[in-house]
């Protein structure tokens, strides 16, 4: 039997946990941002993607069995024989390539030592994501630069990046966390959609993003921070609600029976699957009809999560990540 993969559950920050359900690691997606650390048993941190108290909550991914916790190059990690969660954070700088690099250098040299080689899933919350840093090159595309050269220089085959979210936090720096797993088939999937993210034109930025537009591990499928794109091009440029009709048909794409057939997986999900969802708006005034078009496609019982930040490119307007558990 293989293992279960871990699945996260959205609950209100500081809400009491039950003590037969131990917790991998928690993210708590608040109005501040708090460097990772180990508390209470497993690592726990605060990224600034809300702009108010009431988008609020706390992503708690549950283990297995009883946790474990480190601390090596910077990342704090907890993990239960089987999956592996770490986090750490890069500290607000001119330019970030060389950090990157760094990090994501200590990630598979992490994973590697302690046994679970095998990543699933990155998140990257970038302050000022879509401003120029101190050369002149836009922050995003200077974080791939690094991730690129960490990929290429670790012997990393650019395929097996797993599925990601990067995106924009209102704290200062860049925070990173990711899972990952000791045993497991990991298949990692396009969308027949879109344009594999590290085969894009030159026009993205010197070194193109490196990330599966989902990846499926122990049953589940976790889908990458969809926005509204078809190939390479963004669509519906100023138009949020199209974008965000866009980005649900890409995930439906991406999760749908056909898709996962190419891929070698015999399931078949629709959007009425998808659970975690988090849902990434950049204005203000978008943030209620977006959740209206999100609740309006997804099931009752999903849980939600509907944050203001700052994304990847400049035109757009909206993404949206999930889990199909
Ligand atoms: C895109 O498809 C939009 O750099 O890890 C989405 C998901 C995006 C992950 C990443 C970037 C990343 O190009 C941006």
């Amino acid at each position: 039997m293989p293992a279960i993969a871990p699945f996260c559950t959205f609950e209100k920050i500081g809400a009491p946990r039950p003590v037969d359900a131990p917790v991998l690691g928690v993210v708590e997606h608040t109005v501040r941002q708090a460097d990772p650390c180990l508390t209470e048993g497993h690592p726990l941190l605060a990224v600034h993607t809300a702009t108010d108290t009431d988008q609020e909550f706390a992503e708690v991914w549950r283990a297995r069995g009883p946790v474990r916790t480190g601390a090596r190059d910077g990342i704090a990690f907890g993990h239960d024989g089987q999956h592996l969660f770490g986090a750490a954070r890069i500290p607000s700088a001119g330019t970030y390539a060389e950090a990157t690099e760094r990090l994501y250098a200590a990630v598979f040299a992490l994973v590697r030592a302690e046994g679970y080689p095998t990543v699933f899933r990155f998140w990257a919350y970038i302050n000022h994501i879509n401003a120029p840093n101190a050369e002149g090159l836009e922050t995003y595309r200077d974080f791939c630069v690094g991730r690129a050269r960490a990929v290429h220089a670790n012997g990393v085959d650019p395929a097996t990046m797993p599925a990601a979210t990067g995106i924009g936090t209102h704290g200062g720096g860049i925070v990173c966390y990711f899972l990952a797993a000791r045993d497991g088939t990991r298949v990692n999937l396009d969308n027949p959609r879109m344009a594999t993210a590290h085969a894009y034109p030159a026009d993205y930025g010197p070194r193109p993003p490196i990330f599966a537009r989902a990846t499926a591990l122990g049953g589940r499928l976790y889908v990458s921070a969809t926005a509204s794109i078809r190939g390479h091009e963004t669509a519906h440029r100023g138009d949020v609600a199209a974008q965000c009709r866009v980005a649900l048909e890409n995930i439906a794409a991406v999760i749908g029976r056909d898709n996962l057939a190419r891929h070698g997986l015999s399931a078949g999900h629709t959007l009425a699957d998808l659970d975690a969802v988090k849902v990434y708006v950049r204005h203000r005034e978008d943030l209620e009809p977006v959740r209206r078009m999100c609740v309006a496609a997804l099931s009752p019982a999903a849980g939600l999560g509907v944050l203001q930040t700052d994304i990847a490119r400049e035109d757009l307007l909206v993404e949206i990540e999930a889990i199909v558990p």
